[in-house]
């Protein structure tokens, strides 16, 4: 009699010490649960706020160009006002730099600011580019330096078919090492060492108005 009692009652305890075992373990599996959650919740809050932030700048910066692109700034500097470095000319905008390079070096500049050696194809093009480059030598995007003698423009087209305004006498490829092309004095072209250093002009498209 006793010792079924004694069964019994032992039986009892183990079985509340595994109830316990297990309502402790799902107890951690709740914390952890719980803990993830706030995490998340904390993250999408933290992201929430970032693309809000980024979002409003966005705006802002939308607005701005909105305003440029309305203002009489934009009229009066189509390739845009806060960048009047570049001139326009006839649906495109030219950079008469300020530095003496190498023509390779000044075809990498060129392309660094999104644009080309300038190409030179219609005589208004002409007259612009020696007004503005007043007797200086400036290279432009013109080289026979692949075939000897086969001038093409920086885009792969032929320059004899086209429009052109060498000097006289030029190309001379003097030296047999003239490979690149510059304005010189009255805007006229000539044939010149590519390592020689001058100023370069680069052109791009006009941004859409
Ligand atoms: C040489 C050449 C030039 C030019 C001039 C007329 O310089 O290097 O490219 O052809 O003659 C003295
Ligand atoms: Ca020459």
């Amino acid at each position: 009699m006793d010792k079924e009692r004694l069964q019994d009652e032992l039986r009892i305890f183990r079985d509340r010490n595994f109830l316990r075992q297990k309502l402790r373990s799902s107890l951690t599996v709740y914390v952890l649960l719980a803990l993830s959650y706030l995490l998340i919740l904390i993250l999408f809050a933290v992201s929430l706020s970032r693309v809000s932030v980024l979002s409003s700048q966005l705006t802002k910066m939308h607005n701005e160009l909105k305003r440029n692109h309305s203002s009489n700034d934009f009229k009066l500097f189509p390739c845009g006002p806060e960048a009047r470095e570049w001139e326009y000319f006839s649906g495109k905008c030219y950079y008469f730099s300020l530095r003496e390079t190498s023509w390779q070096r000044a075809k990498v500049l060129c392309e660094e600011v999104h644009s080309r050696l300038a190409i030179i194809n219609s005589h208004a093009q002409q007259n612009f580019i020696m007004y503005r480059t007043r007797n200086q030598r400036f290279w432009i995007g013109l080289s026979d330096e692949n075939s000897e003698g086969e001038w093409k423009w920086i885009d792969g087209s032929d320059s004899t078919t086209g429009f052109t305004y060498w000097k006289e006498g030029e190309p001379n490829n003097s030296g047999q090492n003239e490979d690149c092309a510059h304005v010189w004095t009255y805007g006229e072209w000539n044939d010149v060492r590519c390592t020689y250093e001058c100023y370069y002009i680069c052109e791009k498209p006009a941004p859409p108005l």
